[in-house]
């Protein structure tokens, strides 16, 4: 596959741009390579500067369930950007973006929007502080909840990829307050309560965890983090950034039917445009200005183009038989995979919860970052070398999730299952 054009704009990226990147989950450091430079995308596909067509299946990190480019998120866009990009003022829009997030979502009675999953994060973070007047903060090992310091300590994501899991510059403060247990690992969580009793502001967790690739909550574990936190006097923080809008309409907490007091989103509720929201119920709310002390407030907030394409993604998946088809599709590109490596000369097996998935080179259950880490990620990296020169698009990291949306076709996942055996079987 020819990639001159990306190759050019690296070179000339890499003089400006650290690591020619504005993510480092985008620069391939982890598989190796030129990252591919796109210009274009539409439904289920995506091209790159040299024109070659991918089916894409990282869909921006999982914000474009609806595929790219859908009719309705375009037109409701372009007529928002026609009355002025922004005022800094409120609208309707966003008045009608929370009621769609609280009807959608069962715990949030009120909600905050802000410009990124990042920001929800570090606002649940200061919120769960100011609620409880503790301090300390509990997040599990390859859990990746955006690039805020106190939650830069074990991540996954891209920082795993890169090696740096604890990064540089955290303030040691920051860092010293943050305990950290392995996922799915419910002793060590109640080992960690115990030597911290009355300290512990919250846990923040990924209901299904999508940074070490997708790991899926083992039964009886977010229930156990509810009883904990309760019986402490805690808080629940469920990062939904990637699971929102994602395996539900009401994200994990409705999957699986355990409720979080504070709801992190991102991704899908911005329908591709820059959008992150914390919600909780009123009372935990009423502790965020200007209602309460705890300040958080951003000038792009509530932006009305991002509410638009927010809106009227919800408004699709809302449609009845949404996350059905979802689903359906997942299994079928999760099956299909499975097939394709089985009997392969290194076992494989894949993670998923409805239309999230990820493949592992390893014989083993995936359960946490440590089996995860262990799987064979040099035949990751080969796989994703070779599918893309088949014409699939997956992450380029073995610490993703693949994304199916609703504009993948069965044609599509039956040519992915095809490519995926020409892959393995040149590498
Ligand atoms: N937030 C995504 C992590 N799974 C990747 C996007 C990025 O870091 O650029």
């Amino acid at each position: 596959m020819d990639n001159i054009r990306s190759r050019e704009l690296f070179d000339r990226a890499r003089k400006l741009i650290p690591g020619g990147v504005n993510s480092p989950a985008r620069a391939w450091t982890s598989v190796g390579g030129t990252p591919l430079f796109f210009n274009r995308a539409a439904g289920s596909r995506i091209w790159d500067e040299d024109g070659n067509e991918l089916i894409d299946y990282v869909c921006s990190w999982g914000p474009m369930i609806l595929g790219h480019a859908h009719p309705a998120v375009l037109a409701a866009v372009q007529e928002a950007a026609a009355r002025g990009t922004s005022y800094g003022a409120p609208t309707a829009a966003e008045v009608r973006m929370a009621e769609l997030v609280v009807e959608a979502v069962p715990s949030i009675e009120m909600v905050r929007f802000v410009s990124s999953g990042t920001e929800a994060t570090m606002s649940a973070l200061r919120l769960a502080r100011a609620y409880t007047g503790r301090n300390k903060i509990m997040k599990f090992v390859g859990g990746y909840h955006g690039h805020d310091d106190a939650l830069l300590v074990s991540a996954g994501s891209a920082a795993a990829g890169h090696g740096i899991p604890d990064s540089a510059g955290v303030h040691p403060g920051y860092a010293r307050d943050t305990l950290i247990a392995p996922y799915n690992d419910l002793p060590s969580v109640r080992k960690l309560f115990g030597e911290n009793r009355g300290q512990i502001a919250g846990i923040i967790v990924e209901p299904v965890a999508g940074n070490m690739g997708v790991v899926t909550p083992e039964p009886g574990f977010l229930e156990g983090l509810r009883a904990l936190t309760e019986d402490d006097g805690a808080l629940l923080i469920f990062d939904e950034v990637i699971s929102g809008f994602r395996v539900a309409l009401g994200g994990a907490q409705s999957l699986y039917g355990v409720m979080p007091d504070v709801t992190c989103l991102g991704k899908i509720v911005g329908g591709g445009l820059p959008v992150g929201a914390y919600g909780a119920s009123a009372e935990i709310m009423g502790t965020v200005a200007p209602l309460g002390p705890m300040y958080q407030a951003g000038t792009l907030s509530g932006n009305p183009v991002a509410m638009a394409a927010g809106v009227a993604t919800i408004e699709e998946l809302r449609k009845p038989g949404v996350y059905e088809e979802l689903d359906r599709k997942g299994a079928a590109l999760a099956e299909g995979l499975a097939s394709a490596f089985a009997g392969a000369e290194v076992p494989a097996r894949v993670n998923r919860v409805g239309s999230l998935l990820t493949v592992f080179f390893t014989g083993d259950p995936v359960t946490d970052m440590e089996s995860a880490s262990a799987t064979d990620r040099d035949r990751f990296g080969k796989f994703f070398h070779a599918i893309v020169e088949e014409g699939v698009y997956p992450p380029p990291s073995q610490f993703e999730a693949w994304f199916v949306s609703l504009a993948h076709s069965d044609q599509d996942i039956a040519d992915t299952v095809a490519s995926a055996k020409k892959a393995l079987s040149a590498i």
